[in-house]
Order: C-alpha cells, then structure tokens, then sequence
C-alpha cells in the first residue's frame, strides 16, 4: 500500500546515488545531498483520512504518518508515500460549494487575470468534480480538467466541466496538447502537496505549457500550518509541507521559474505558487524574494509545533471525555480529512462523538476512518441538538456557525479546535 520516501522531493537529498556529491545553488548556498531527512513530527501509524467506508466496504488499512525535514532546502515531508490508487480510488472528498469558496474563486480569477490577462484556454490538474472549470467557464473561460478520481469526473462530465479521469503524466500531458492545444493559464489548486515525483510532475507542465502560459499551484501554505499548529492538516494524502524556498530550490535548472506568490485564507492559510517558463519576458514579482526571505520552517519550529500538537491532541480529548462522563452529548461537524486526524489522535470512541455531519453524500452514512464514528447529514444537527459540536471544518467556521444559528440559540455550544481550542 506504501512505499518509504527517503530522498527529497525538491532538492534530492539523501539520494543514495548522489552520496558524495555537494550542489550549489545559484543563491550561493552549498547542498551536501549526503545528508538524510530529518524526523520532526510522528503520529505513528494512522488511518487514511478519507477512507469512509460503508458496511460493505473494505478498509484500506492504516500507514506511518511521519514528517521528515531536509536538512538543505528546509521542504517537510512524508516518510511514505501510500499509493495514489489507493487513495484515490474512490476519492469522497468533493470542493465545496460555500460562500467561503465562492468567494476564493472569484478572487484567485481576479488575481490570475492580474497576470494573465482576459485569459480563455484553462487546465485545471486536480479538477475534482468540476466546481471551478463552471465557475471559471461562467466567466467565459474554455476549461480541461485532468483527476484520477473517476468517480469525481464523472459528476464533472455531467455537469458541463470537460474532464479526464486519469493522472497527469507526460502521456495524459502529450494528449491533452494534442487535442487541445496549449492552454493559456494551469491551475493546480491544492493537487501538488499531493504529488510524489515532483521532478517529473514539473516535466509534465513543461510540456503542457506554452512561453505564454502561467502556472498557478494553491497549496497549504507551511508557514500557516506552524504558526496554527493545525497538525490536522498532516495526512496521508499530504505529503509536502510547502515553502516558496523549496519549490525555488526545486525549479532550478528547469524551464520553469516563480514568478509570483499570493497569499489566501483559505483552507487555514493557503499560497498560489504562479510560476512561468524561464523564456517568458514578464519580471518576476517581489513577492518571491520577500516570501523566501520571511519563511522560517526549521526543524526548531517543527519540534515546538510536535509539542503544541501533542498538547492540543490531550486538551480535546480530556475535554471530550469528561463532557461524555457528565453525560453530555457530542458531535462533530465536518467530516472532513482533518476530522480523521483529531478523532484517531485522540483515540475516541462512537460513546463519546456520537456522530459526525457533514453534507458531503459521499460521506454521509458511512463511517469514520479508524474511529468507526457514523457521518450523518448535515440536518441531524438541528434534529438531534447535542450539547456540543466539534467544528472539525474549522476552516468554514465562521459560515458554518452563521448557517447553524438554531444550534447555538437551543443551547448547543461550538467547539474549535484550530487555531486554539476554544468553546462558544
Ligand atoms: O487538500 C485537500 C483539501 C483541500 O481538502 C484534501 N487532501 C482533502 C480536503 O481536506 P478536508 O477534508 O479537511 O477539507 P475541508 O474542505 O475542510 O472539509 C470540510 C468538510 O466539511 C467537507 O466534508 C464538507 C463539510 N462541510 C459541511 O458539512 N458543511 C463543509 C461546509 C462548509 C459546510 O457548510
């Protein structure tokens, strides 16, 4: 199901077959690609967060959920890699359709045609069922979209957003130049903290892309994650932890280059890497220096981000038992990939969360990953009215609690766990 990730995927250190060899960077910096990642933060073996299985489904079965640090371009990793194919076999997690989402679309196109112009010819890599190619296509864009997640392209085909159900490679890359030409903007919204083969995943945009065209990946942003100690963002299907710095380090010598970084709220604190071919004449923005030079992302911060982490997990979990104990009752809210990670960490039982909503049909009656706790509709909030909701889509709390106002007003009280743990 996995397979140990020993080499950096940005700069390649702890290569075995580069032992010896030392790499210097055109900032001046000297790599000694010797050197081994660096342990930083380990939960151990855990579920695969989106592994929602109904009765008559087959578990996938938990892995190792390691962060590894390299020592030269600082880009935080996984110890494995578990197999694109079981992850996204049957991938249940579809992009929301909030006011929160609405809103970051329309901004991200604002912000791309900043730089891109009135641009009309899209790929969209990691298109999932096709929310951004209609929103984008309403704005007169003409959009591709490319995701292994076959379940999720066909929704998208249904719905008017053109997509291929296969991972991007260079076949799929060649094919997709063929048939459509090259597109005049790529976004790749939070797929490339998903990729394994970075090298070859920026040979694939190299060939699918014109002088003309910019790249546009979304991530997580690292930086966000340390500051929040949003540790519940560290799953299986992330494996980096992205900087603009090592991204930087991993284009060197390719035909692509930064050009420009953005900064977003979304998803707990998100960056857009925009990034063009080297030939392209536009000077590269100030936004890439200035991020390189503000990051820290050391193995010092990751050590005090595994404490704080550690400390939270035991804060929800006490607090949870001992709200079961008095016998109040307890839900969670969003089963979302993070929700996984808090209810495994925390090692809760179905007595003590009795259910999870969400509003994903995908999702809904099935069960949680590792914890066996049930995913019911969003309404069995208001029909139930625990005592207390876990707001495990933290990151949509504020429409989330707006939208459930009839919970809070019966007395139902709101716990969040990121940034802090907090009761309201
Ligand atoms: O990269 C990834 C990110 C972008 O999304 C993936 N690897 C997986 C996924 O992570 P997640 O599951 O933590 O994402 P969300 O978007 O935070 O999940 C929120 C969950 O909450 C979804 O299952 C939908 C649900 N939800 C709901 O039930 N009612 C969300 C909202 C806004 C709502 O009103």
């Amino acid at each position: 199901m996995y397979k140990l990730h020993t080499t950096c995927r940005a700069c390649g250190t702890g290569n075995p077959v580069l032992k010896t060899l030392k790499q210097s960077t055109a900032a001046g910096t000297v790599y000694d690609l010797a050197a081994s990642l660096v342990p930083v933060f380990d939960l151990g073996p855990m579920p695969l967060a989106n592994d929602f299985c109904g009765p008559d489904d087959e578990r996938a079965g938990y892995a190792p959920l390691k962060v590894m640090l390299c020592p030269n371009c600082g880009l935080a990793q996984l110890s494995v890699v578990v197999s694109p194919q079981v992850l996204y076999r049957n991938y249940p997690y579809v992009t929301s359709n909030s006011a929160t989402m609405r809103k970051h679309f329309a901004d991200i196109r604002y912000d791309i045609g900043e730089e891109a112009g009135d641009f009309k010819g899209v790929l969209e890599i990691g298109s999932n069922d096709g929310t951004l190619m209609l929103f984008l296509q309403e704005h007169g864009a003409k959009c591709i979209g490319i995701d292994p997640a076959t379940n999720l392209t066909e929704i998208a085909n249904k719905r008017g957003a053109y997509s291929l159900g296969t991972m991007f490679d260079a076949y799929s890359a060649d094919l997709i130049v063929t048939t459509h030409g090259k597109p005049d903007v790529i976004i790749g919204r939070h797929v490339f903290a998903h990729v394994d083969n970075w090298k070859s995943f920026v040979r694939c945009l190299e060939l699918v892309s014109a002088a003309h065209t910019l790249i546009c990946l979304e991530v997580p942003y690292v930086i966000d994650q340390l500051d929040s100690v949003s540790w519940d963002q560290v799953y299986h299907e992330h494996l980096s932890y992205v900087s603009v710095r090592a991204v930087d380090s991993l284009l060197h010598g390719t035909a692509l280059r930064l050009h420009k970084v953005k900064h977003y709220g979304i998803h707990g604190g998100s960056i857009m890497l925009m990034l063009r071919h080297r030939e392209s004449e536009e000077p590269v923005n100030e936004s890439v220096a200035k991020f390189i030079e503000q990051e820290n992302a050391s193995a010092d911060r990751w050590a005090a981000f595994s404490i704080e982490a550690r400390r939270r997990i035991d804060q929800l979990a006490s607090f949870i038992r001992a709200r079961a104990t008095e016998g109040k009752m307890v839900v969670g809210y969003g089963a979302s990939a993070k929700s996984t990670q808090w209810l495994n960490a925390c090692k809760l039982h179905k007595s003590e969360v009795r259910f999870v909503c969400d509003n994903t049909p995908q999702k809904q009656y099935k069960t949680c990953p590792g914890s066996e706790i049930p995913v019911a509709d969003e309404g069995a909030l208001t029909r139930e009215l625990p005592d207390y909701a876990v707001c495990f889509a933290w990151n949509f709390a504020e429409e989330i609690i707006a939208k459930e106002k009839i919970f809070h007003d019966k007395g139902g009280k709101w716990v969040i766990p990121v940034p802090q743990i907090k009761v309201l």
